[in-house]
């Protein structure tokens, strides 16, 4: 018998749901989401100006709140990427997979500047089962003023 949990894969943190005789992720299984790369529109849509008034790149940090199992979102903080096409190896927060089929994660993209940031754009994402198992995800942001890629990185094997 299991004959259908034989496949199941270890680097997706797939176990086996023995009712059901299916792979399912276990949903105690801890994801990170990542910043991988943006692309920012040239000038604010809000009102067609350029995102610094000397018309430099724009300064993007990433703010991610990954939902968790209690009502505490878990923080994410990118460094800061002076460009229109920044790109990040940090800023992931932690979420189990429970956390994350069940609440929304939420993303904000900032232009860093000495007095008041300015917001390049806000969402708010439910991530899907299918999502994860294709580990990138390309978020269209609201407003149009970027597109943000993100991963969704499996668990550390346990060795
Ligand atoms: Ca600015
Ligand atoms: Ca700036």
């Amino acid at each position: 018998m299991g004959g259908a949990c034989t496949a199941c894969l270890e680097a997706k943190a797939e176990v086996c749901d023995k009712d059901k005789q299916a792979c399912i992720i276990d949903p105690t299984s801890l994801w990170s989401i990542r910043p991988v790369s943006a692309v920012i529109v040239a000038k604010d849509p809000a009102d067609e100006s350029d995102w610094d008034v000397d018309g430099s790149t724009p300064d993007v940090v990433v703010r991610l709140a990954c939902p968790s199992d209690s009502d505490e979102a878990v923080l994410g903080l990118s460094s800061e990427v002076s460009s229109f096409t920044p790109a990040w190896n940090d800023g992931e927060c932690s979420v189990t997979f429970s956390a994350l089929m069940k609440k929304p994660t939420n993303i904000t993209l900032l232009d860093v500047d000495f007095s008041f940031d300015d917001e390049i754009s806000s969402g708010s994402y439910q991530f899907t089962e299918a999502n994860v198992r294709e580990e990138y995800v390309n978020l269209a942001m609201p407003n149009k003023a970027s597109t943000l890629l993100v991963q969704i990185k499996p668990p550390q094997r346990k060795r």
